[in-house]
């Protein structure tokens, strides 16, 4: 039995990884924006794996405000909590109200359940960059860089990735940094995210929502980070619009990209026509 177990797992977990050597779309950062844009991005029928560097992915939307675990969405994004089923109970001003823990377990469910793989403990701690665009992700065990070990990683192409590590936008920054380049922000680079202004804040995430380099694109709070808008706190209302608007760009976009194979292999990359 113990022998039994153990083959299971470890023959599950390859051949879902060797599974996911070439997505269609690579998430880092497993907050509800993540969630909910590789929740789209499956249910369309497109390979997508999300990365989260913690053992519970859910980003901030487990503790509500301040561990008080409920958050609140407003009208625009009930459809989008509809969809998904999560049980909304109606406040005022054209608010919702949503239990903290269920709404994100919800999201990880359906996402999960629409075909999405989620590999937790994982740490983006790179990019694929050639032929001038974003084109996959360098990934490690979370654990590994915590312990500063010298191990190197591994590699998953991707023909789009979404930078959804919330108010850090770590893949963003990297990307810049590495390799000098000009992102579609206001400066050209990361300009960092400026404090409250709930109203505006929601209003500019899903305005900020967009590819900001060929193959990379933004959403959520990362989306607010690289543009330089407000922080929102316990509304995530834009937070779900901004996953589905991220979504649906990428999937217009992998209308114009097409992975090329080598002939009799599968070790192709995803490259632009
Ligand atoms: O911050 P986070 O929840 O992202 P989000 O979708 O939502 C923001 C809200 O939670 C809240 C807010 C809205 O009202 O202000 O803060 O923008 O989740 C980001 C996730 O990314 C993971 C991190 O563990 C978290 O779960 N993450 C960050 N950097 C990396 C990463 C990385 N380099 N590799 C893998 N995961």
């Amino acid at each position: 039995m113990e022998t039994l177990v153990s083959r299971g797992i470890i023959e599950s977990y390859f051949a879902k990884l060797s599974g996911c050597l070439q997505l269609d779309a690579a998430i880092v950062g497993g907050g509800p924006s993540g969630i909910v844009a590789a929740y789209y991005l499956a249910k369309a029928g497109r390979k997508t794996a999300l990365f989260d560097r913690k053992l519970s992915p859910g980003g901030g939307m487990w503790g509500g405000a301040m561990m008080f675990n409920d958050i609140v969405i407003q009208d625009e994004a009930f459809p989008i909590a509809e969809e998904f089923g999560l049980v909304c109970r109606p406040y005022r001003g054209g608010t919702y109200l949503i239990d903290s823990v269920h709404a994100t377990s919800g999201l990880l469910y359906q996402a999960t359940k629409a075909g999405a793989i989620i590999f937790n403990c994982y740490s983006v701690e790179d990019v694929v960059y050639k032929h001038g665009r974003v084109g996959g992700v360098v990934v490690n065990w979370s654990p590994v860089l915590r312990e500063k070990l010298h191990v190197d990683p591994l590699t998953l192409i991707a023909k789009a990735v979404l930078d959804a590590t919330g108010h850090d936008c770590e893949v963003a920054r990297t990307v810049a940094r590495k390799n000098g380049l000009t992102l579609d922000t206001p400066t050209g680079g990361v300009v960092g995210e400026m404090s409250m202004d709930a109203a505006e804040g929601e209003r500019m995430t899903l305005e900020n929502t967009k590819e900001i380099y060929p193959g990379l694109f933004v959403s959520g709070m990362a989306a607010n980070g690289v543009s330089g808008s407000f922080r929102m706190g316990p509304i995530f209302g834009g937070m779900l619009m901004s996953g589905k608007k991220a979504a649906q760009l990428i999937l217009t976009s992998l209308e114009r990209v097409h992975s090329v194979e080598p002939a009799g292999g599968d070790e192709g990359e995803a490259e632009q026509v």
